[in-house]
């Protein structure tokens, strides 16, 4: 199973980086050579039966991975859960899903109406979780997303593939704190996450997280080709509980920030 779960995420990798082309330079700042070790993947979906957050999970669970925890967002309108797999040099897993009814009835509609070009099949196919996007939108649809949500429209624009990897600090040999990482990003000429500063979270919360802004990259609308921001690469340091055991789980205020790591420049 495990060498499953290997393939999977590489598959998964390989399409992010399509995407994301500065991950590579990640790896190298952080990295110098080895192995990097990511802590976590995460993905965006709605809460529509056909495209729901457990509908994607089932790809996991099948792998051997289990549900550890909940998470909700009340301003942005999202309820996440993350999955952890008994071999925890795996990557964890990070689901949302944007509680569509929430939304005006012309953004549910645009939401409705992409979610229903999908064939039933291509949810449960192989390469779902690394599929992309797989519906007609156009640019003005997404901008009218945009205007409510940005999670949706990135959603709309880019579709199933992982929102982001996840550097654990705590397996880096030449770095210690989330502050030198931070450091060598900017340095290296990264553009971070600065909504709620830089660092979210810090020892009491027993993790500390930061984020590069997304990069961007062409998708073509149905109407016009325009670039928009894509993925990004988040940084976690992660702190002992009183069993001596890491903290595995994630941090609903801190994560509310990491969200933005796709919104435009300001
Ligand atoms: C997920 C944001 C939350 C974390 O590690 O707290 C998150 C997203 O941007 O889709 O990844
Ligand atoms: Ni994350």
């Amino acid at each position: 199973m495990t060498a499953q779960v290997t393939q999977l995420f590489n598959n998964i990798w390989k399409n992010y980086l399509e995407v994301t082309p500065s991950a590579k330079q990640v790896h190298q700042l952080l990295g110098s050579g080895n192995d990097v070790i990511n802590d976590h993947v995460a993905y965006r979906t709605f809460n529509i039966d056909k495209v729901s957050l457990d509908k994607l999970a089932a790809h996991l669970i099948k792998l051997g991975y289990e549900e550890c925890g909940e998470y909700h967002f009340e301003a942005k309108k999202l309820y996440a859960k993350h999955f952890e797999h008994p071999d925890t040099t795996q990557p964890k897993v990070f689901i949302s899903q944007l509680l569509v009814e929430e939304f005006s009835e012309e953004a549910q509609a645009i939401i409705h109406k992409l979610v229903e070009q999908l064939p039933e099949e291509a949810v449960a196919a192989e390469d779902f979780l690394y599929s992309g996007k797989q519906w007609n939108v156009s640019f003005s649809d997404y901008q009218t997303l945009l205007a409510e949500s940005e999670y949706a429209a990135w959603l709309a624009a880019w579709g199933y593939r992982a929102n982001h990897f996840t550097v654990s600090i705590n397996h880096l040999e030449d770095f210690e704190t989330i502050d030198a990482v931070n450091s060598t990003l900017k340095a290296g000429g990264f553009k971070l996450n600065a909504t709620g500063g830089e660092i979210k979270g810090d020892e009491t919360v027993k993790l500390e997280q930061s984020s590069t802004m997304a990069d961007h990259a062409d998708v073509q609308f149905s109407d016009t080709k325009v670039a928009i921001p894509s993925c990004f690469y988040e940084f976690a340091k992660r702190y002992p509980l009183a069993s001596g055991e890491l903290y595995t789980g994630f941090v609903a205020a801190s994560a509310d920030k990491i969200f933005e790591s796709t919104n435009a420049a300001a």
